[in-house]
């Protein structure tokens, strides 16, 4: 087992790392930016290494720094987090140059899901279920025009380096076509520097359902259920829950294991999500995310296992301390993503935190890296916590979200917390019957937010 790991970011995920470490008696290294010094990242690692200036690029993103970091330090491996390096396949590369280990998939799986024509190439191959659409990328007004005549309308054209819903458009018809195939193909180029696009028969109201997988690298792969993370806001997901209350359990066994079985074929290794949207009864696959994810405690909640600490054991060639058989669902978890943010627009709203209380109790966690006086950067993603709760059956977890949010203060800043109080009385929140365009409906005819 390695003795001391770096992690290569900052806020709430640093610390879900720092503390995996530590039960595992590993050292940890936080790296940081100079306007990251105070955050308790830094605090609660063993060691700490500035790497650069406030500018994510410089620091949490500069690759020779983070190397760097860990030679000064003696740090074996790199567990990157989510976001910032996490999917970087070039990065992967370079610290195996270096001898030394990164704690996730290989720079091949990386670069495969990466683009999205291959991901889904690759997962039809694979005996996954993906929603109709061409094969492979589309090369012209033509040919999209041809396959939207085939296919029937809608459909959606997507950027194969696409994500955050850039160099993604729909066409309700054969007049559409031209403008959504040139505005997909201009963003693709721009934001991500590739203008390959691919169709797809557009689905109107699925859920977004996505499976967590889990893999050894030597071809086991467990599977441990699915999240339902409909709920979100121009792509950034609000609140997320496992099990789906859509989903059965027939269901789950038959979908999780498709993806697992998948997973063992290609000798998968750590954590990974398999996306999908979910309509009328059937799995379609749109892209997988080779990372641990935001919203991992959820399942972590049900399943009772700990994601970060078996990422760290298979990166260290160590067997998984779970099989399939002996996974089982214990209750409903549902998590809420606080962001420093003002209501009802969502504008970012950094500053100094006056006062901290966090909620606690049965079946609360609360996943934060925040602290009474503790100054929020603007220079950074605005999520500043997750209230994750935990109960026997969705309607006890329902209630203590309710319970665990009262109890929660954070003063000084705006956050989104009044939008979990307000969401909690919604009919559509409490039954589970909500699509992935409900949230963005709510908030419209709510809050006036478009
Ligand atoms: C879709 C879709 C409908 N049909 N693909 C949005 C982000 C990207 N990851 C995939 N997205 C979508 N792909 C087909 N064929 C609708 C969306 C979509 C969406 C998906 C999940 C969660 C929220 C969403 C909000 C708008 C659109």
């Amino acid at each position: 087992m390695f003795k001391k790991i770096l992690v290569a970011n900052r806020g709430e995920i640093a610390l879900r790392v720092i503390r995996a470490a530590r039960e595992m008696g590993i050292g940890s290294v936080a790296v940081h930016s100079t306007a990251d010094s105070d955050a308790m990242h830094v605090r609660m690692a063993d060691e700490s290494v500035c790497i650069g200036p406030p500018s994510s690029q410089h620091s949490y993103l500069s690759i020779p720094a983070i190397i760097a970091a860990c030679e000064i330090t003696g740090a074996e491996a790199i567990h990157p987090g989510y976001g910032f390096l996490s999917e970087n396949a070039n990065f992967v590369q370079i610290i195996q140059d270096h001898g030394l280990t990164f704690i996730g998939p290989t720079a091949e799986h990386i670069r495969v899901m990466g683009d999205k024509i291959t991901a889904k190439d690759t997962m039809k191959k694979l005996g996954v279920p993906c929603v109709p659409g061409s094969e492979g990328g589309v090369g012209s007004v033509e040919e999209a025009r041809k396959l939207g005549a085939e296919m029937g309308y809608p459909v959606i054209i997507k950027a194969t380096a696409g994500g955050g819903g850039k160099g993604m458009k729909v066409a309700t018809s054969a007049d559409d076509m031209e403008k959504a195939f040139l505005t997909a193909r201009a963003e693709g180029k721009s934001n991500f520097g590739n203008d390959e696009v691919y169709i797809e028969k557009y689905l109107t109201t699925p859920r977004h359902i996505e499976i967590q997988v889990f893999g050894d690298g030597k071809g086991r792969a467990v599977h441990l259920g699915e999240r339902d993370c409909s709920l979100q806001r121009r792509h950034q997901k609000v609140f997320e829950e496992a099990p789906g209350p859509a989903i059965s359990p027939e269901e789950r066994a038959r979908i999780g294991k498709t993806c697992a079985d998948a997973m063992a074929d290609i000798n998968y290794i750590g954590a990974g999500t398999i996306e999908f949207l979910y309509e009328n009864g059937e799995f379609y696959f749109i892209e997988m995310n080779t990372r641990l994810q935001v919203e991992h405690p959820v399942t972590e909640g049900i399943f009772g296992v700990d994601l970060v600490r078996e990422q760290i054991r298979v990166a260290a060639g160590l067997p998984m301390e779970f099989t399939q058989e002996n996974l089982k669902i214990n209750g409903h978890a549902i998590e809420v993503r606080l962001n420093a943010e003002k209501l009802p627009d969502f504008r970012p709203s950094p500053g100094r935190i006056s006062q901290y209380h966090a909620p606690g109790g049965l079946g609360v966690r609360m996943d934060s890296a925040l602290y009474d006086g503790y100054s929020i950067p603007p220079y950074y993603d605005s999520l500043i916590g997750k209230l994750i709760v935990h109960g026997r059956d969705r309607p006890e977890a329902l209630s203590r979200l309710g319970r665990a949010l009262g109890e929660l203060i954070i003063d000084g800043i705006d956050t989104t917390i009044p939008l979990f109080h307000a969401l909690l009385a919604e009919e559509a929140v409490q039954t589970g019957e909500y699509n992935i365009h409900w949230l963005e409906h709510w908030l419209e005819t709510n809050l006036g937010d478009s």
